[in-house]
């Protein structure tokens, strides 16, 4: 049996579906038409007005909208509604570039919990259970998504949010959650300080993790499910949609599903904009159809996926995007090959020589790219003798070298030496960028 927190709503027949989109659709661009200045500007610039939307097939003939446009309008330029009616602002950590400020009304609030419950209760949560939020609470969205998912269901929930490691580990043990939300790189954390404490597995109660907010492997995902005995789902979402709760992983654990009454999924070609088959990998574009602050039109995530539209064995109707990637700016070019992070994750973690800690360093040496891949040893597989060293790097690098089909340099590095996050982990470090 599948766990289904709203058959209704994720179940609905796909006639009926794309009718409630075509509908949600057109009243969210007369609304934003009428209602953002900025948005007014992009559709009479690209010659289309709210009358020419007449169903959801319409889409692909509205323009895109880009994270610039939310710097161009900061912090509050794109809301459709006036300030009295924002209850909630979230913010992304602008890495690159000025943050951006996203806002939600006490519906969309509503919405969140909704879609976060459905995320959650899709791994079989129900409110029996006792949720551990381990992500951050604050400006980030993940931890009050997680938190208001969890309190929609009606579980007991923990608002842990991130760090001391040990506090953390305490109140697994204590307080005895079922389920955990955090990223798969701060739940591989966690494992590795229960290991070193000699707590073990059954000294939990959890059956259940929520992770993402970064790419990881279906490798790294048994790894986690082996080392704290967990069943684990990928859960999916950026902060301009909504955060997490924007796609999710069911039992099947054949993709993800887009919660498609709220937010509509296109699958497009970066270079021309167009729309992809299904199945084709390109660019993760989402519409808003039901939000009221910020319904973004068309948004380019720089996510990179690929749709799944075969049904699934839940049940549920709904177009299902494959693993995540990563997103384009992540991919690192390499000597002209497309190269992803998460691709060396998947070879990495295959290996017993190896501990799913690493990092990818590209440095332009002579104008020639040179990538290196720091990864620990395990502490089983520790040494110091070289020549043993150089013939487990040498493997490595022919496993790597394999799947990629370019050469790479492996550097094996002692257990603990590279760098724990609690939030998002920083895979890539390339020094060409340095110089541009
Ligand atoms: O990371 C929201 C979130 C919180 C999702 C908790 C899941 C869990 P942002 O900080 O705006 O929001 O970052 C969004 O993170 O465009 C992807 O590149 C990446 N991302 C999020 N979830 C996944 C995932 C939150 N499951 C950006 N797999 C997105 C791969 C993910 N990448």
């Amino acid at each position: 049996m599948y766990n289904i927190y709203n058959p209704e709503a994720e179940t609905m027949p796909l006639d009926k579906l794309r009718a409630l989109q075509s509908e949600r659709l057109i009243e969210t661009v007369k609304r934003v038409y009428e209602k953002v200045p900025a948005y007014k500007k992009k559709f009479d610039e690209a010659g289309v007005k709210p009358e020419d939307i007449k169903s959801i097939d319409d889409l692909h003939k509205l323009p895109f909208t880009y994270k610039q446009d939310l710097r161009d309008n900061y912090p509050y330029g794109l809301f459709a509604v006036p300030m009295e009616d924002i209850v909630r602002i979230h913010a992304s950590s602008g890495t690159t570039g000025k943050q951006t400020v996203v806002g939600y009304t006490r519906n969309d609030l509503k919405i969140w919990g909704e879609v976060m419950a459905r995320t959650i209760g899709a791994g079989g949560v129900t409110k029996k259970d006792i949720g551990h939020i381990s992500y951050g609470y604050g400006l980030f969205t993940g931890g009050l998504g997680g938190h208001i998912g969890s309190e929609t269901i009606g579980c007991t929930t923990i608002p842990a949010s991130t760090g001391n490691t040990a506090r953390q580990v305490t109140i697994l043990q204590d307080f005895k959650p079922t389920f955990i939300l955090c990223t798969p790189s701060y739940a591989l954390t966690i494992a590795e300080y229960m290991a070193e404490h000699g707590i073990t597995k059954e000294n939990l109660s959890l059956k259940y993790g929520f992770f993402g907010a970064e790419p990881w492997t279906r490798g790294m995902q048994q790894e986690i499910e082996s080392r704290l005995g967990i069943e684990c789902f990928d859960i999916y979402g950026l902060s301009e949609i909504i955060g997490p709760g924007v796609a999710y992983e069911c039992q099947a654990h054949s993709g993800l599903h887009v919660n498609e009454d709220h937010f509509v999924l296109e699958i497009i070609d970066p270079n021309t904009g167009e729309v992809l088959p299904d199945g084709e990998k390109g660019e993760v574009v989402f519409t808003c159809i039901t939000k009221e602050a910020l319904p973004l039109i068309r948004y380019r995530t720089h996510d990179v996926g690929y749709k799944i539209t075969e049904p699934c064995a839940c049940g549920r109707t709904s177009v299902r995007i494959g693993k995540l990637l990563g997103r384009s700016d992540d991919m690192l070019i390499i000597r002209g090959v497309n190269v992803f992070p998460s691709q060396i994750e998947g070879v990495l973690v295959t290996l017993d020589e190896v501990a799913p800690h690493y990092q990818l360093i590209v440095d332009r040496i002579d104008n020639k790219d040179k990538l290196t891949v720091l990864v620990e040893m395990t502490e089983e597989n520790f040494t110091d003798e070289v020549r043993k060293i150089e013939a487990m790097a040498a493997k490595i690098r022919k496993e790597i070298e394999n799947v990629l089909g370019i050469s790479v340099n492996v550097r094996l590095v002692a257990p603990k030496t590279i760098t724990r996050f609690e939030g998002k982990a920083v895979r890539v470090i390339d020094n060409r960028k340095l110089h541009d």
